[in-house]
């Protein structure tokens, strides 16, 4: 018998195993997150489970316009604190409008890109102390946190010259080689926190050996 239980924000928490999968993919630039979260996404429904995919920054209208504020390059240079509460700022949104709503209801949710984005880019990346993100996190996210998160890993160079094939930069794909270093060591640190909910993907491989290592996280983690 599911316990629900109407919390301070309005949100429907659902205490057994009716919410749905929160499933997240991350990964410096150009490492193939896109190209595999579409792989992913056709595996959940051909099982049959509802599945809402979405993406960060971004996910409703919204978020999508705070998304680009971040990344639309500028003459204005923004503040690093900026950037890291704009960023929470469309997570509360498409947390509170699209996230919870689809967990609460058994749906499986498929997120290009979450949290670990911002310890990865605005810790490590911007060098913002990793006690303020946690605040934040806590604050906007209050328990939700991926129940799975696929890490695509490859060298910078690599995820940057498939990136930079596909046309403009954005604000951010515009920096430079030693940020997404620090932004590749931030993913790192992330799963050597939490080896449990992370699966590691060698994304230097073909994209057909790629998408095997994803086929095997799938049925092993996901079971379908
Ligand atoms: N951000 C985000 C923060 O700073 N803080 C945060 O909290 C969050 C949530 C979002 C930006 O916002 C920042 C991080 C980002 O800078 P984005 O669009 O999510 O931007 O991120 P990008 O990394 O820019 O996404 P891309 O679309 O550029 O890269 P993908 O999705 O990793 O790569 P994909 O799948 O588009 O592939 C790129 C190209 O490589 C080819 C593909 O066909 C494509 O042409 N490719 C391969 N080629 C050969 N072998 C393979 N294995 C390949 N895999 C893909």
């Amino acid at each position: 018998m599911a316990t629900r239980l109407i919390t301070q924000d309005g949100f429907m928490s659902v205490e057994n195993a009716k919410r749905g999968r929160f499933i997240t993919i991350e990964g410096t630039e150009g490492v193939g997150k896109s190209t595999n979260v579409a792989y992913v996404k056709a595996r959940i429904e051909a099982a049959g489970i509802e599945l809402v995919l979405t993406r960060e920054p971004g996910g409703t209208a919204l978020a999508e316009q705070i998304r680009s504020m971040i990344l639309e390059p500028r003459e204005e240079a923004i503040a690093v604190d900026t950037e890291l509460l704009l960023v929470f700022a469309a997570r509360a949104q498409h947390i509170k409008q699209v996230i919870k709503p689809a967990l609460e209801r058994g749906a499986w949710v498929l997120s290009d890109r979450f949290t670990d984005a911002t310890y990865a880019y605005q810790g490590f990346g911007r060098g913002i102390d990793t006690a303020r993100i946690e605040q934040l996190e806590s604050f906007v996210q209050g328990d939700l946190r991926p129940d799975l998160t696929l890490l695509l890993d490859a060298p910078v160079d690599i995820g940057l010259a498939r990136a930079s094939a596909r046309g403009a930069l954005d604000r951010i794909e515009q920096e430079k080689h030693c940020f997404f270093e620090k932004v590749r060591e931030g993913y790192h640190h992330q799963l050597a926190k939490e080896p449990q909910r992370f699966a590691l993907i060698n994304a230097e491989k073909s994209l057909q050996a790629v998408e095997q290592q994803v086929s095997d996280v799938v049925q092993s983690r996901l079971g379908i």
